[in-house]
């Protein structure tokens, strides 16, 4: 079957963007890929990425030589336009959807009859209908789903990106998409569109539900996890080990428990939550003391690593050396947003009397934020020098080392050197 999207735009190139961008080029649609990031776009001009995701620089650079790909600063005309920009929290865990409204306000001047809109941005319910209004407002000459239904001159859909960092080019294919147009027809052209690169199922629905499954989904996992991090905290005042705690009860056949570990780092799960609270604040009890309990996990932590730090001072004269092993915010990936472990390192390195050593085999340099009070190590060097391991992260690179080849205390906030 033929597709009626001969050109799309991708407004916003940053993990989920770019990816979304890449796969649609690789089915030979033309793709212009926006971005306010001047770099950015650069980049992608090169056939280049910014960004750490497996097979991604691949797919880029041939999408880019191939022709079907490009970037630009500035929105275009195009059949189809796919929204992923970012949707922080400001002041208070209110949503920030500024993004969003430039990104609606700027594809507005080029938009024309027949153009169909997805945001992809995780959203508050009603973020699509308010989008709608922002389009409606620029462009008079034009209807909206809102004014027209069904008659629409401008179809709008939202669809939640739901990929994994780190296998992301695999997710896009094959995950079940929710789609949810704000009319059935919005829904099925969308659908159309996502059927070009998605094996999954295409599952149509209202806007305002899709919006809020994706918050669901991610606050579903963010109260699994707290109930972990609660565990080990339990345990540990019981002088419980909470690792074998845990996957004992897993050979229950209905329980399923997630692993504990420094606090719930990323954009997403430790984001998407509050958007929930801020629009439900008295019901959504669980969800936002699930949010506060991951938070306060980086604190619980820091707590233990003082601790240990004053046992060494009864032990030896002069600064104490501390290795932090991992500052990302999961396994294996470079990405350093929102990470309890970077935020507990950093704390660690301001304090009085430390030699800070931080191991993190993703990244070739510090953040500034570091002040210079820290150094990038080794895992070999740093492993027989420290006076207290941490281990934050459990790339893979860490999990080959074994508690007994640590000289110093080991504190491990993932359970892989027990
Ligand atoms: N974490 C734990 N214990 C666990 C699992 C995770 O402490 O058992 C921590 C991780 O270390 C990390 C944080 O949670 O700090 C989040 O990691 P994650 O792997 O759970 O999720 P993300 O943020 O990489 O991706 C999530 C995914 N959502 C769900 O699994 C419901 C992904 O599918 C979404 O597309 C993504 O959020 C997003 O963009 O919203």
């Amino acid at each position: 079957m033929k597709s009626e999207f001969k050109t799309v735009s991708v407004i916003g190139l940053g993990y989920i963007g770019l990816p979304t961008a890449a796969m649609l080029a690789s089915r030979k649609v033309n793709v212009i890929g926006v971005d306010v990031n001047e770099n950015a776009v650069q980049a992608v001009n090169r056939g280049e990425i910014l960004i750490t995701e497996p097979d991604l620089d691949m797919v880029v650079s041939a999408a880019v030589n191939q022709g079907y790909l490009r970037a630009t600063t500035t929105p275009e005309k195009a059949d189809a336009f796919i929204v992923a920009v970012p949707t922080p929290f400001c002041d208070g865990h209110k949503p920030d959807l500024s993004y969003v409204e430039s990104a609606a306000r700027s594809i507005a001047k080029v938009l024309e009859k027949g153009n169909l809109i997805i945001l992809e941005s995780t959203s508050p319910v009603t973020t699509t209908d308010q989008m709608a209004g922002w389009l409606a407002e620029e462009r008079p000459d034009l209807t909206f789903p809102h004014q027209a239904g069904e008659d629409c001159d401008v179809c709008l859909a939202y669809c939640p990106e739901r990929v994994l960092p780190g296998r992301i080019m695999q997710e896009l294919i094959r995950n079940d998409r929710v789609v949810g147009g704000m009319t059935p027809h919005c829904s099925r052209r969308a659908i159309d569109l996502y059927k070009i690169f998605v094996d999954g199922a295409c599952i149509e629905t209202s806007s305002r539900v899709a919006e809020m499954c994706k918050l669901v989904e991610n606050s579903f996992r963010d109260v699994n996890i707290a109930f972990a991090n609660e565990l080990s905290m339990i345990c540990d005042e019981l002088s419980i080990d909470v690792w074998e705690t845990i996957a004992l009860a897993n050979r229950h056949p209905r329980v399923n428990i997630l692993q504990p570990g420094p606090g719930v780092g990323g954009h997403c799960i430790a984001v998407d939550p509050w958007f929930i609270v801020s629009q439900s604040p008295e019901q959504a009890k669980l969800i936002r003391t699930a949010r506060e309990v991951n938070d306060s996990k980086p604190e619980w932590v820091l707590g233990q690593v003082v601790q240990a730090i004053a046992k060494v001072r009864q032990q030896k004269d002069g600064p104490v050396k501390v290795a932090c092993f991992g500052l990302a915010f999961k396994p294996d990936i470079d990405d350093l947003r929102e990470s309890p472990a970077l935020q507990i390192a950093k704390t660690l390195s301001m304090l009085d009397g430390v030699e800070m050593t931080a191991v993190e085999p993703f990244i070739s340099e510090l953040p500034e934020s570091f002040s210079g009070k820290c150094t990038l190590g080794k895992t070999s060097v740093a492993q027989k020098s420290a006076d207290i391991a941490l281990l934050l992260v459990d790339h893979t690179e860490f999990r080959s080392l074994k508690r007994k080849d640590f000289p110093g205390i080991v504190i491990d906030t993932k359970g892989i050197w027990d």
